[in-house]
């Protein structure tokens, strides 16, 4: 099949599936042209297979925004009628599901008609496209689309809540690509890099925006260091970074807390962590959690939104309420005091991690292309 896939190109969920899903199709054969703003942060070019196309947005002194949607599905329009492609798979509904509609509209008009796909990934339904300003178009954009998945149910039942969908709405996990995981994990980051033999290792990663509840992040690394060697990476860039640095010298704690700043070598630090902390305030799937538990770390998490369809309580961590840092501190320390308790919380982190193999949800977005396409 030739798919052309459009997603945010910069650190973050959405735009990671999106491509590690691109590259999966690609190694399977099929012809994939990724057309986004700048070259997605984990693509790799080097298969014949995949085909990168920027889309650019002259800058005009006119306008105070520049319009990006426009140029979008001007590319798109473009793209698919040079590469014959027959298939448009949008990741994140805002503005690309507009754009998408849009540019299938242009191209109905010259005679080509082709199916797209949608994936709703979280933040496109329950923080940005739920503003009033966005809501009507989002919901027009979601309605218009062939095909709508999202990565979890929980998603799928908040986007019912709150607009009014009359497609169906397929869920289709996140994944992640076992294998590789494993392979980067054999060349671990050295250990002394982060904390010294006696010293658990936790880590937290994301975008450092609000919604993940940062200052939670630090005020439970501060009650675990206080009962056991402890030190806390904190990968990622954001908002609220300079705020967790500011309360880590506050607490007295900027010692054992290390700011990585974006990195591509998450595996890396991953394989040698003892324990993952996703706080969030609301998490569609949390993808960050379940890239640590495939590399086999138990994870502390908030039980809102995705969260408890990846991280199972007791299991592969503990869920708690929002806020409940005392009680995720409390369970932090039963699973890390203790060897044993550590390693059957490690192995089964890597147990369930195992059920979002790329092997087993690849195919189910496939089969979705072979119906949509077909159909058409
Ligand atoms: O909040 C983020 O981490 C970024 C955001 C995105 O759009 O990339 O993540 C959302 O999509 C990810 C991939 O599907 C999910 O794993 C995240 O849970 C989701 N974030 C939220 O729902 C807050």
């Amino acid at each position: 099949m030739k798919i052309a896939i459009v997603c945010y190109p910069t650190f973050g969920g959405s735009g990671v599936v999106a491509t590690e899903l691109g590259l999966e199709l690609a190694r399977r054969g099929h012809e994939i042209h990724f057309i986004t703003y700048s070259q997605p942060v984990r693509l790799a070019l080097l298969n014949p297979n995949v085909h990168y196309h920027e889309v650019i947005v002259p800058e005009y002194p006119l306008f105070h925004f520049q319009p990006y949607e426009l140029a979008l599905s001007s590319k798109l329009v473009d793209m698919v009628k040079l590469y014959k492609i027959e298939l448009l798979h949008v990741h994140y509904a805002i503005p690309h599901a507009y754009a998408g509609y849009m540019a299938k509209q242009m191209l109905k008009d010259e005679g080509i008609d082709i199916p797209m796909v949608t994936t709703l990934h979280g933040t496109d339904i329950t923080l940005v496209g739920n503003h009033p300003f966005y809501k009507p178009a989002v919901t027009f954009s979601i309605n218009k689309s062939d095909y709508v998945t999202s990565v979890s149910q929980s998603l799928k039942d908040d986007t019912l809540k709150l607009f009014n969908i009359k497609n169906e709405i397929q869920v289709i996990p996140n994944f992640i690509e076992l294998n590789k995981i494993q392979m980067d994990a054999t060349i671990p980051c050295p250990r002394s890099v982060m904390a010294n033999e006696d010293e658990r290792i936790i880590t937290h990663i994301s975008n450092f925006r609000k919604v993940k509840r940062i200052p939670d992040v630090i005020k439970i690394f501060y009650k675990i260091q206080k009962e056991i060697p402890a030190k806390l990476m904190m990968v990622g860039d954001g908002p609220e970074k300079e705020k967790a640095e500011k309360m880590c010298r506050k607490f007295g704690i900027q010692d054992k807390v290390i700011f990585f700043g974006n990195s591509n070598e998450i595996d890396r630090i991953l394989c040698l962590t003892d324990l993952f902390l996703l706080p969030s305030e609301t998490e569609s799937f949390g993808l960050a959690a379940l890239e640590a538990m495939a590399c086999g770390v138990p994870v502390i998490s908030s039980n809102s939104g995705g969260l408890p369809e990846v991280n199972f309580d007791g299991v592969s961590g503990y869920l708690s309420d929002v806020g409940e840092v005392n009680e995720m501190a409390k369970n932090a320390l039963k699973i890390l005091k203790d060897d044993n308790v550590l390693n059957e919380f490690k192995r089964n982190a890597l147990h369930v991690a195992e059920n979002f193999d790329i092997k087993n949800i690849l195919p189910l977005y496939e089969d979705l292309y072979l119906k949509a396409i077909n159909k058409y």
